[in-house]
């Protein structure tokens, strides 16, 4: 069995114009779309997906921040899908994350870092109900 993740191109992502130029990296390393949706984030979907970031200080513009404008969010599939997509996104923080990372080479303010990755398969799985129920 393939192993699939969720992706998202956050709203500074559409904003930038850089879906394509995002989605064509996970291309380029062979994982494969499963499925892929330009959406507007309710509150409370948002609020779901950052769950485990409920507590802290920067919560509410991180919720503020997914869901003011379209995000793209997407499946993708591969061997440690979720590993590799991580390995291409960077670090959380741009300006550590390496040249050659998503986030090292197109981003630079910790709020606005482009992509979404989940962190375990166990997030993967959880992340993709939450955003694509209809998935086999
Ligand atoms: P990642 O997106 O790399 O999985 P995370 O899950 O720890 O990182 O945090 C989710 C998002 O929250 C992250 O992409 C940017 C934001 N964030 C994380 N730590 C932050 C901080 N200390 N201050 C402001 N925003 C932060
Ligand atoms: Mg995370």
């Amino acid at each position: 069995m393939t192993d699939r993740t969720l992706i998202l191109c956050k709203p500074d992502a559409v904003e930038r114009q850089l879906v394509g130029e995002i989605v064509g990296r996970f291309e380029a390393k062979q994982l494969t779309l499963v499925a892929l949706e330009l959406r507007q984030l309710d509150t409370a979907t948002a609020e779901a997906h950052y769950g485990e970031h409920a507590e802290k200080p920067f919560f509410g513009e991180l919720v503020a921040f997914i869901t003011r404008s379209p995000l793209v969010a997407m499946v993708i599939e591969g061997p440690e899908a979720y590993k590799v997509a991580r390995n291409l996104i960077g670090a959380t923080n741009p300006r550590e994350a390496a040249p050659g990372t998503i986030r090292g080479d197109l981003a630079i303010e910790m709020g606005e870092n482009l992509v979404h990755g989940s962190d375990s398969p166990e997030s993967a799985a959880r992340e993709i109900e939450l955003f694509f129920p209809n998935l086999a």
